[in-house]
């Protein structure tokens, strides 16, 4: 996992009808009443489907139970040993594979700390990730209030790899695609969009 984040400055990058979808997404996006109280400190869920709507919870074992549509009821509610569990990791996936079922698959978790510490914020989407890195499997054009500029570790699952840029809408800087990172060089602290390819 050690390593240079390879960064790239000032590449435009074109996503399409895929992003002005999700721009119009997002802003239609309106918390409910579990997410007006501030996020920080939570466990946050945000479901790349539909209106894209963030719930955020009390315990990561909380988040991770609406991420997985009720099917991982019991994760450990410290995050940094859930994603070091291979036994956590291998139900998290194995979501991907109820296929036509699932409502809920995690395409990444994000945390506010290194190493999969702090807060998190659980992407879940209907689908996997192709196993092609050429294409866009979904993205956010823009992370929620209280998560912009926050990002420090990630890990990516059901076949995602996450992308995190520097700027709102997928501009400045942005890290390779890549399925995990436990610390994440200059783009520490800096992500304000997403993609999964
Ligand atoms: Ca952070
Ligand atoms: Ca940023």
């Amino acid at each position: 996992m050690a390593g240079v984040i390879i960064v790239n400055r000032g590449i435009p990058v074109v996503l399409g009808s895929v992003a002005a979808a999700s721009t119009l997404s997002l802003t239609a996006a309106a918390p409910t009443s579990a997410t007006t109280a501030p996020n920080i400190g939570r466990h946050c869920v945000i479901d790349l489907t539909g209106h894209r709507s963030m719930t955020c919870h009390a315990s990561f074992q909380e988040a991770i139970a609406v991420a997985s549509a009720g099917h991982i009821a019991d994760a450990p509610d410290d995050p940094a040993t859930a994603v070091r569990s291979r036994a956590f990791n291998a139900r998290v996936n194995g979501l991907a594979q109820r296929s036509g079922t699932a409502s809920a698959l995690v395409t990444s978790i994000e945390y506010d700390g290194t190493q999969y510490s702090g807060p998190s914020i659980v992407f879940t989407h209907d689908k996997v990730c192709t196993a092609s890195n050429l294409d866009i499997d979904d993205n956010l054009s823009a992370l929620p209030a209280g998560w912009d500029n926050r990002i420090s570790s990630f890990h990516g699952y059901s076949g995602c790899r996450p992308r995190h840029w520097e700027e709102k809408l997928f501009g400045g800087a942005f890290t390779e695609y890549q399925d995990a990172r436990e610390t994440m060089g200059i783009m520490d602290n800096q992500a304000s969009s997403l993609s999964w390819t």
